[in-house]
């Protein structure tokens, strides 16, 4: 990053402020739909704004796309992520330390819970295929993963932990309507902490595009995971809270 830390968006000149953004309105595509698409963009601080594509979409929706000007600044000092504090660790290198410290293999058990049927997420973790040239954590020697799939009722997923003696429990939770992922997340740091008693109960890790990572205490789980993970991260993650530094558990 250049030394700037207050900066402006930019579209055809450094900072000239220019932003786009598309939504959706419930009115049929006529002149008064695009008012009123200009009206909200206004509205939202874009002025000038100006209408780039309108197309309906079904009976009664019209979907916008709008490029114009803010005057926002933002201060990137003042930005709050959550960074990784942690090591990332090869393939190689997590084995060795799970077989060294652990001396047993890691047990793994991941789901998409409640109606979540998006598995291409978990599986991507966990499958050996992966994601991004990363092999997934089935492929990891040292750690046994159990993938049960989608639609895994929380009743099911405790189950399967207590079978598998789970170290660690991965959830995916992709749709987020009604905050369905918010909702199904604390059900299940509930039923977890319900079932089984403080130092026996698995790491819970939850991830998914939509997730605000700052949100893990929250929601009573030990760490959230985004857009663009990847198996080593976890793997690495999983070692670390687990295996090297246990103070990392929630
Ligand atoms: C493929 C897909 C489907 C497929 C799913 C097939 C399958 N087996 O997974 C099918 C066609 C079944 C489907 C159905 C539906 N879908 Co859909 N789907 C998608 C789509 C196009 C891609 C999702 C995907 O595969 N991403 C690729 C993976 C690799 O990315 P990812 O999930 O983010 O995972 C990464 C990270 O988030 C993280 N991660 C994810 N999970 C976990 C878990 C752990 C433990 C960790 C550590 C990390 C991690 O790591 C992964 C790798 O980097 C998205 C739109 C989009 N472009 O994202 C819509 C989308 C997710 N679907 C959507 C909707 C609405 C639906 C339906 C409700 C549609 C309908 N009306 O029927 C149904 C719901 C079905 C159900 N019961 O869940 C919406 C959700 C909107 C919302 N706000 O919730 C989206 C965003 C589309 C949209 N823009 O409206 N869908």
């Amino acid at each position: 990053m250049s030394g700037k830390t207050v900066v402006r968006p930019y579209g055809d000149t450094t900072g000239d402020g220019m932003v786009q953004v598309s939504f959706t309105l419930p009115v049929p595509h006529d002149k008064r739909a695009e008012g009123a698409a200009i009206q909200l963009a206004n509205k939202m601080g874009i002025d000038p704004a100006m209408l780039v594509h309108a197309k309906q979409m079904g009976d009664g929706f019209t979907f916008f796309v709008v490029y114009g000007r803010v005057n926002h600044l933002v201060d990137v000092s003042a930005v709050q992520v959550v960074e990784r504090d942690f090591p990332l660790l090869s393939a190689r290198e997590v084995n060795a330390v799970v077989k060294r410290r652990l001396r047993r293999k890691l047990s793994v058990v991941g789901a998409c819970i409640g109606t979540d049927a998006h598995t291409v997420g978990i599986d991507a973790i966990l499958n050996v295929k992966g994601i991004a040239g990363e092999k997934g954590l089935e492929y990891y020697r040292e750690l046994k993963v159990t993938n049960l799939g989608a639609q895994v009722s929380v009743p099911e997923l405790v189950e399967a932990a207590r079978v598998e003696r789970a170290d660690a429990v991965l959830v995916s939770q992709v749709v987020t309507q009604r905050d369905a992922h918010l909702h199904n997340t604390r059900e299940m740091s509930a039923a977890f902490r319900e079932a089984m008693p403080a130092g026996r109960r698995p790491l819970l890790v939850v991830g998914g595009p939509r997730f605000d990572e700052s949100m893990a205490a929250e929601l009573g789980v030990d760490r959230i995971f985004g857009r663009g993970t990847t198996p080593g991260e976890v793997a690495s993650f999983l070692v670390h809270a687990l295996v090297t530094d246990k103070r990392a558990r929630a």
